[in-house]
């Protein structure tokens, strides 16, 4: 017998009635030092949730995003802890669940970067793809599979080439990424397992959503921290990849409501989240830029394309082969119909309020406001 058998064994005696176990709320999530994380945590605790999360260790800091939450604890009673843990363990995973007995779990963990998982395909495929499986065995190993309810960050990248426009609940999917491919496996084993068991495990099938705490390395935050710095003259030049292709992006804040009300239906079902509108990197550029106070001219075309500061005359936006993908995502514009429907969730923040409050956010981070500026 192994540990991880051991301790579910020991789990599972005295579980309480599935009833009786879910009128307590004890989220544990996954990723909670991402973007969407720290959202949800910040959610989850205004609605009286005790909240446990799993982070890595790293010999830097790595919980920036939810620092403002410990602080809070002093303040106020709120029900906040963090568990070293990684999703490549599974007895880890068991220990944690063992230990927490959750009620909702959000698997937010993830290698997330499309770019980085061509780089990193395998290490991708264990942490996105077989760490869901690992959390939803360590959910039966410990007898909850009829008391946990469960959340699957699963992704528009799992449509990848276009089949059909708008993208909903029902259009095929056709991965163009490691990453893409990881996370159809991951889909499916929570069908499957839904189907097997009779697990209450959602899909919540997210569109790009950015925001503030967006990792800087993702072409809207890329953007943003390069207009404010370039305004400021901390910054020459903006290198960026494929400007034409288009996505659908919305807040996180928005989208963390969502992964939520998936929760709180009385059958478990995939959903799609998005904005059902669609901009090209171009236009992220441009309107961040404007917002600057710096016109852009567009001049050269495909791998000489370049954007002029009207005023100054220097480009300050180039395109950089490097940042091209093997293969890449054209087009995303999702369908969220049916959570608008069934979940009456709806987007609250749309594009341009998005683009200026990212930018407004990078320009207060290097130092100054753009009245400032002016
Ligand atoms: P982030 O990249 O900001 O956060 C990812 C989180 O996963 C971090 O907390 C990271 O920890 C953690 N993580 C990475 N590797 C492991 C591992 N091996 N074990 C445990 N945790 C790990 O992503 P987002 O917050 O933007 O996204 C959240 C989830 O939603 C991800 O699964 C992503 O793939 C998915 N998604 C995101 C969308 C978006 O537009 N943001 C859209 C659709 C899906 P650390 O901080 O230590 O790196
Ligand atoms: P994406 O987000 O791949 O959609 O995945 P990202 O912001 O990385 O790319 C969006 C589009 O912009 C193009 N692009 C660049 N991208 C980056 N990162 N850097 C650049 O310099 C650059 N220039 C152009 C890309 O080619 C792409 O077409 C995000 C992640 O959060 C995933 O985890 C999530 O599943 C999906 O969104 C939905």
């Amino acid at each position: 017998m192994s540990i991880a058998d051991i301790v579910g064994t020991l789990a599972r005696a005295n579980l309480p009635s599935p009833e009786d176990f879910q009128k307590r709320k004890v989220a544990l999530i996954s990723g909670i030092t991402g973007q969407d994380g720290s959202y949800l945590t910040e959610f989850l605790l205004e609605k009286g949730y005790e909240v446990h999360g799993i982070i890595r260790r790293s010999s830097s800091f790595n919980t920036g995003r939810l620092h403002h939450l410990y602080e809070d604890q002093h303040e106020r009673p709120i029900k906040f802890k963090l568990h070293y843990g990684d999703l490549s363990d599974s007895t880890n995973l068991v220990y944690i669940i063992a230990q927490v007995q959750p009620t909702e779990i959000y698997n937010l963990g993830a290698q997330s970067h499309v770019k980085v998982s061509f780089e990193m395909a395998e290490y991708t495929g264990d942490v996105d793809g077989l760490g869901t499986l690992r959390l939803l065995d360590a959910i039966r190993t410990c007898g909850l599979e009829k008391h946990v309810r469960f959340y699957q960050a699963s992704t528009s990248e799992l449509y990848g080439k276009v089949v059909e426009t708008p993208q909903s609940e029902t259009t095929p999917f056709y991965p163009r990424s490691p990453y893409g491919c990881a996370k159809l496996y991951a889909y499916w084993i929570v069908v499957n397992y839904r189907e097997a068991y009779g697990m209450y495990a959602c899909n919540g099938i997210l569109f790009n959503h950015e925001s503030p705490r967006r990792g800087r390395t993702f072409v809207t935050r890329k953007i943003t921290r390069a207009a404010a710095d370039i305004a400021l003259g901390k910054q020459a030049c903006l290198y960026l990849g494929n400007l034409d292709a288009r996505r659908d992006w919305g807040h996180a804040r928005d989208y963390v409501e969502g992964m939520w009300l998936m929760l709180q239906q009385p059958a478990p079902e995939d959903f799609v989240l998005a904005t059902g509108e669609t901009h090209p990197v171009r236009e992220f550029v441009e309107k961040s830029f404007t917002k600057v106070g710096i016109e852009l001219r567009w001049e050269g075309a495909g791998e000489d394309e370049h954007a002029i500061d009207v005023k100054t005359g220097k480009s300050i936006v180039k395109v950089d082969t490097r940042y091209f993908r093997p293969a890449e995502v054209d087009l995303l514009l999702g369908n969220p119909a049916k959570a608008e429907r069934l979940l009456g969730w709806k987007r609250k923040v749309d594009f341009d309020s998005l683009v200026d409050e990212m930018v407004e956010a990078d320009l207060k981070a290097a130092g100054s406001l753009v009245e400032d500026q002016n």
